[in-house]
């Protein structure tokens, strides 16, 4: 088989660069280990910026979005029972979108159904040769039998467990990693959400946040030990942690109901030097991750497939690579901002157990500092909806 850019993971990152350059009549294959429906069943981000917004209305791919998200013009802050708002529309003029992730990537995949875009499901020994050459492949198997793929590029779009990260030579990739000493325990459920904003609470038991997908399904997090798993909590335990972490009037509307979902998230920092060997360009997580305390997981993934997208359209249309030569140094730039706020907002938020009482007041001084300085509350919101692409 031939293609122009095999795709490798079938992820919101895969599938939206897919749309895209199917959109500009660049052919493309995707290959995804797993199958639709377990794709679908992860339940992960949560927050889109505007700018993936946008990338969603480009690819054709945004109508259900747009009907069925919510735009929040802000979010609160809390600290024990103290509370703030920071508002984003009046800081920034801008907003952000709740819409889950699971939703999105459903609607990319009918997308792709619909003009019967190649999508390979429960591949196996994907590997991607020749990278550094003029005519890289990638091979696989589906049911033992192996299969070839001869393309132009390559996307690796396979998260952070995926093949094409490790496809980067050691001596040409550099790591840069930071490991959290604790985790995310969610919980989805069918109840309506606390508050009509997300609740980012910091308290002395530790961090939690009150999310939701739609007016009868919410999700929150509290921040857990690493040694936790989710069969040691029960869901009466897990509300009534929560309720100890938020404030005292969010823990009293707290409409709390039976899990249909709960799980473990660990928290990291990581990136990936370059993002582009030879044919082969890293998007999404199989790059970077972030903590998802900034909710910029998604969303750096989002910036990412923009730029290769344009300089993929830019190569096939006019021949020039500049956009392929400068995508790398173009999508760290963002990266790292994204990184530095995550690890900020991971920082303010949560109990770390070797923090000294000096540090908690440290904590607390920056928190109120936040709550009463405007400049503070807008360096918070310009990077929370999202630094330009
Ligand atoms: P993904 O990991 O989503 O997709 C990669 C795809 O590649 C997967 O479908 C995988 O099956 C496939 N794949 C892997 N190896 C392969 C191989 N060898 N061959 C073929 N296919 C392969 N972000 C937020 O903003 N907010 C959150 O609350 C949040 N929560 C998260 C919770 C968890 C547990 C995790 C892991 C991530 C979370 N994230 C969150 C970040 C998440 O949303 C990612 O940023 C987002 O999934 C990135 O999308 P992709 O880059 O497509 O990677
Ligand atoms: C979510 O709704 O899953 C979510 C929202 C904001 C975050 C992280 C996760 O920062």
């Amino acid at each position: 088989m031939r293609t122009q850019v095999a795709i490798v993971g079938g992820g919101p990152s895969g599938l939206l660069l897919s749309q895209l350059l199917h959109r500009k009549g660049i052919d493309t294959v995707v290959l995804e280990r797993k199958t639709r429906d377990y794709v679908l069943g992860r339940i992960r981000a949560g927050i889109l910026e505007v700018g993936f917004v946008e990338l969603m209305r480009e690819a054709g791919v945004a109508e259900r979005m747009d009907q069925e998200c919510f735009v929040h013009d802000g979010t609160v802050i809390s600290y024990g029972d103290e509370q703030f708002g920071i508002n984003f529309k009046e800081l920034t003029g801008s907003h952000v979108v709740v819409y889950g992730q699971t939703e999105l990537t459903r609607d990319l995949y009918d997308a792709r159904e619909a003009v019967d875009g190649k999508i390979v499901f429960n591949t196996e020994n994907v590997t991607i040769n020749d990278a550094d050459t003029d005519s890289p492949n990638v091979t696989y198997s589906v049911d033992g039998t192996e299969h070839r793929i001869d393309c132009d590029y390559v996307a690796g779009c396979d998260g952070f467990h995926g093949v094409s990260r490790q496809t980067i030579p050691l001596t040409v990739r550099k790591e840069y990693e930071k490991v959290y000493p604790f985790g995310w325990l969610g919980v989805l459920s069918e109840t309506p959400p606390v508050h009509e904003e997300l609740i980012y609470a910091s308290s002395g038991r530790g961090f939690a946040l009150c999310s939701m997908r739609n007016e009868n399904l919410s999700r929150y997090y509290i921040q857990c030990s690493l040694s936790d798993s989710p069969e040691d909590w029960t869901d009466e335990a897990f509300w009534t942690e929560l309720k100890r972490r938020i404030p005292a009037d969010a823990a009293e509307r707290l409409v709390t109901g039976r899990s249909i979902e709960k799980s473990i998230a660990p928290l990291r920092s990581f990136v990936t030097e370059p993002m582009r060997w030879g044919r082969l360009f890293l998007c999404g997580d199989a790059a970077h991750i972030v903590p998802p305390t900034g909710a910029k997981g998604l969303n750096t993934a989002a910036s990412d497939i923009h730029y290769l997208h344009h300089a993929l359209v830019q190569f096939y249309e006019t021949g020039d690579t500049d956009g392929i030569d400068l995508y790398s140094e173009r999508a760290l730039a963002r990266i790292w901002k994204a990184e530095r706020f995550s690890w900020w907002m991971t920082n303010l938020l949560h109990r770390f157990p070797d923090q000294s009482e000096f540090d908690l007041r440290m904590q607390r001084a920056e928190i109120e500092f936040l709550r009463v300085n405007r400049e503070a509350q807008s360096v918070l919101a310009q990077n929370y909806v999202g630094l330009p692409y």
